[in-house]
């Protein structure tokens, strides 16, 4: 089931997401409608708050469209290592839709989480994939790629999605 995404200025995406407890069939099915949702949307990442459940569940997929897809799931993940040389990549957000920006991270992390069966490992994270799983792990925390860009950048952003959100209120609606 695809889910609708929440899109800045939304305070949802502001949440701290809560530990999962249980890895159960429940949460799978979840995690399915998570990676259906970033398929549609089309999205290399998604975190469980963009469809607005508070919860520390993150879907990645980097597979090229020509290449078969490559879905991961991540439950529960933490960055306990991380590189020291930055790397720059030009992020976007499905929460921020078509915008796109310059940001710096550290070019390589290590990652703890629970994989869909429950079990612990362990990813070492170059590249593409190390700045997608810090993205996607600032969004558990309720921290946005636009949190490490300039403010005047930052305010100018959201002060236009704040006017689109406006714009669609049903009391602007003119029949
Ligand atoms: O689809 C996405 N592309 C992307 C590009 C560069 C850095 C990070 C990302 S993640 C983003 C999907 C998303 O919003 N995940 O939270
Ligand atoms: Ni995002």
């Amino acid at each position: 089931m695809i889910r609708p995404l929440v899109i800045l200025p939304d305070p949802v995406l502001r949440q701290l997401s809560k530990p999962v407890e249980r890895v159960d069939d429940d949460l799978r099915r979840f995690a399915d409608d998570m990676l259906e949702t970033m398929y549609d949307a089309p999205g290399i990442g998604l975190a469980a708050i963009q469809v607005g459940t508070p919860l520390r569940m993150v879907v990645i997929d980097l597979s090229k469209e020509d290449e078969p897809k490559a879905p991961q799931i991540f439950i529960n993940p933490q960055i306990v290592a991380q590189g020291d040389a930055p790397s720059v990549y030009e992020e976007g957000c499905l929460s921020i839709p078509d915008y796109y920006a310059e940001v710096e991270r550290p070019d390589t992390v290590t990652v703890k989480y629970l994989d869909r069966d429950g079990k612990e490992r362990v990813l070492d994270a170059d590249g593409l994939m190390a700045t997608c799983l810090q993205h996607e792990i600032d969004h558990l925390n309720g921290v946005l790629f636009i949190d490490h860009i300039s403010k005047l950048k930052r305010d100018m952003v959201v002060r236009k999605f704040k006017k689109l959100a406006k714009d669609k209120q049903p009391s602007g609606l003119v029949v």
